[in-house]
């Protein structure tokens, strides 16, 4: 071990300590999946020579600003759909000797402990089988909280999908912005200003109070199933960090702009950068055929429109974050979040060059 992962071993032991995990740490990896938390898997052996593994997950507390209220919300939904749902696989929380679902280390950083689910995920997948099955476990999360009371939720970020508050915020950080920094970003500054009024349109109009208040994910890529390893069937849907009152529409649109993206969300050769309407198509089945009779007509028309936003608001937050230093997104060589916003940009073209397909694809799959 090298003196880094020594120290982290400690700290990780010190961690374990705390919700009570009996046993020694007998190994630990870094799990590189998300932008923002730091997370790990860690592994006990008892005294009985037995191994159990955790997840183990440092917040990121930049990003969320009351991660109490984070694990309140996670608690709530998780009981709410665990009850619904008993035979099926569920997100555990370790507790603390005081019966928190989280702690404070000692240098103040928020940590919370998971089972760790033998799964397997996929960043990205050309098996249609897989992509209705994560279809249907985004579709069945908003069924199985359609009953439940979005008002005992935290909103814990706030206006997290108001894209129009995001473009706002980018445009008010380019008109500060050095020089140099609005030189090599000057391109896709001026598409987002472009399409500004379109991409706002859908977030404006919830604010308004035009489209149902759902309980949402917020977050739902792909890799945010748990698929079982030999059945390839979804087993839970994790990552509940940012569920919260939201549009319906919106969860469908983060869906589909990760999974019928040619390329993952970073790729820094835009050619290769396309929508894929055969794996929007199989989305569309496993999602609509779970929430077909909930949403409204309003709502289901407004899935395209949806995807082109959410698509526009994550690379006006990537490009944002460039602008400022790279604050919040975790980011792998300088000039990451340039990438990313350039990638979200070549995707939210296709998908404008695609829309009526897209549009009717949907009619077909609802009818
Ligand atoms: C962040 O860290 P991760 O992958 O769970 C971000 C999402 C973005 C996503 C883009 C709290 O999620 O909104 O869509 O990166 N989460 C937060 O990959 O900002
Ligand atoms: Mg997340």
């Amino acid at each position: 071990m090298t003196q880094k992962e020594f120290e982290m071993n400690d700290k990780l032991a010190s961690i374990g300590k705390k919700f009570l995990i009996p046993g020694d740490i007998y190994a630990f990896s870094v799990i590189k999946r998300g932008n923002i938390n730091a997370t790990y898997r860690v592994s006990y052996t008892s005294d009985e020579g037995a191994i159990d593994t955790y997840i183990f997950q440092r917040i990121n507390t930049y990003v969320f600003k009351n991660p109490v209220e984070i694990m309140e919300n996670i608690e709530q939904v998780t009981s709410f759909i665990e009850k619904k749902n008993a035979a099926k696989v569920s997100l555990k929380f370790r507790h603390t000797k005081d019966g928190k679902n989280y702690c404070y280390d000692d240098d103040s950083s928020f940590w919370r402990v998971m089972n760790y689910i033998d799964s397997v995920t996929f960043d990205i997948s050309d098996d249609p089988n897989v992509i209705v099955s994560t279809g249907e476990a985004f579709g069945q999360f908003v069924m199985l909280l359609s009953d439940f009371d979005g008002s005992k939720l935290h909103e814990t970020i706030p206006n997290f999908h108001n894209t129009g508050k995001r473009l706002d915020t980018l445009f008010s950080h380019e008109s500060i912005a050095p020089y140099e920094v609005l030189d090599v970003c000057e391109k896709e500054l001026r598409y987002i200003h472009e399409v500004a009024n379109k991409a706002r349109k859908l977030s404006d109009k919830f604010l308004a109070g035009k489209f149902p208040v759902r309980v949402t994910h917020n977050d739902t890529k792909c890799n945010n199933v748990l698929f079982d390893k030999d059945t390839k069937r979804p087993l839970v849907v994790i990552d509940l960090d940012t569920v919260m009152p939201g549009m319906a529409m919106y969860d469908f649109g983060d869906a589909v702009r990760f999974i019928a993206n040619t390329c993952h969300e970073d790729e820094p050769d835009v050619r290769k950068v396309s929508f894929d309407t055969s794996k929007f198509r199989a989305f569309c089945k496993g999602y609509l055929g779970q929430v077909k009779n909930i949403l409204t007509k309003d709502e289901i028309d407004s899935l395209v429109l949806a995807t082109f936003s959410i698509t526009i608001e994550l690379a006006a937050r990537f490009l944002d974050d460039y602008i400022l230093g790279d604050v919040y997104f975790k980011v792998d060589y300088p000039g990451h979040n340039l990438v990313r916003t350039r990638c979200q940009l070549a995707l939210a073209k296709d998908i404008m060059r695609k829309y009526d397909e897209l549009q009717k694809i949907i009619e077909e799959t609802v009818s």
